[in-house]
């Protein structure tokens, strides 16, 4: 059975975020893996990892990902129609082997015990890999007058063991919790915040396995991480913000987050509040 989209949008409402929907067809991923499989060759997986930052502006592809009539339709049924792509960023989990980490770190395998694998024993292989620590992405935006929908779209298969996001559901309903510096080394946040771990009822925590091809949705008050990487297959995703044209930049020390490839992508932008929302030729 089909979901509607307004059935998205009013679960997205209830539980902070939706997972599984279907965006890119087979043609459209084998371009997009292919596009940056050139950029990897072009810049290293050192790079691409994370620091393909706002490259909408840049790489005609990209902008086709952020304006993707799906994601609009989606994203358009949960913020309405005038919306505005506030950032995007390229997140990749490469996987580890002995030959890049070095003989000491061996790729994860379930234990003995299988499923039981100890949680120590998982910790210590973990140990300094890349992860992304539980947060609440408007702790980095400084912004006030509407909400940020984040959009996770799939380039590879995300799924548990190559470090999907994890959500706890309901969680966008209790506000901006404490966030501050992560101790636990391979943070991929740029500036190292987490919510302590007791503010986090992890016990509720969901996965948000994807195909690739497919995209979650999250509010930017859901509270979210992710494991890292313990498999031999790459996890890449592409994460796009939007806001509705109603929402504005505000000067807040603590989230100093500026916004300089804004772009109008659906509706008209009868505000004016990001200066540079204007659609660019490129
Ligand atoms: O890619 C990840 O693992 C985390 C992504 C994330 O934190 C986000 O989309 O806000």
């Amino acid at each position: 059975m089909s979901v509607s989209v307004e059935q998205m949008s009013s679960l997205y409402e209830q539980q902070g975020y939706l997972s599984g929907v279907g965006v890119l067809d087979p043609t459209e991923l084998r371009q997009a893996r292919e596009a940056f499989a050139q950029l990897e060759r072009k810049f290293g997986t050192d790079y691409t990892g994370y620091s393909l930052h706002n490259v909408h502006m840049q790489y005609d592809w990209v902008m086709g990902l952020v304006k993707h009539p799906r994601v609009l339709e989606v994203v358009g049924a949960v913020l309405g129609q005038d919306v505005i792509l506030l950032d995007s960023r390229f997140i990749c989990k490469y996987p580890v082997t002995r030959g890049n980490r070095g003989a000491d770190v061996i790729p994860f395998e379930n234990g003995p015990g299988g499923e039981e694998t100890n949680r120590e024993e998982r910790g210590e292989k973990e140990a300094g890999l890349p992860y992304v620590a539980w947060h609440q992405d408007m702790r980095y935006w400084g912004l006030d007058g509407g909400p940020v929908l984040s959009v996770w779209l799939a380039l590879d298969d995300s799924l548990e063991d190559n470090g999907a996001l994890q959500v706890i559901p309901g969680s966008h309903c209790s506000g901006m919790l404490p966030h501050r510096q992560s101790q636990r080394p391979g943070n991929m946040l740029s500036v190292n915040q987490e919510i302590p771990e007791e503010l986090v009822q992890t016990d509720k925590a969901v996965l948000c396995p994807l195909l690739a091809g497919q995209m979650s949705l999250h509010d930017g008050l859901l509270v979210h991480a992710s494991d890292p990487n313990m498999s031999d297959r790459r996890r890449c995703g592409f994460v796009i913000r939007y806001v509705p044209t109603c929402a504005y930049p505000i000067q807040d020390p603590d989230r100093p987050r500026r916004f300089h490839a804004t772009v109008l992508v659906s509706g008209t932008d009868q505000y004016g509040h990001f200066s540079n929302s204007e659609d660019p030729k490129i």
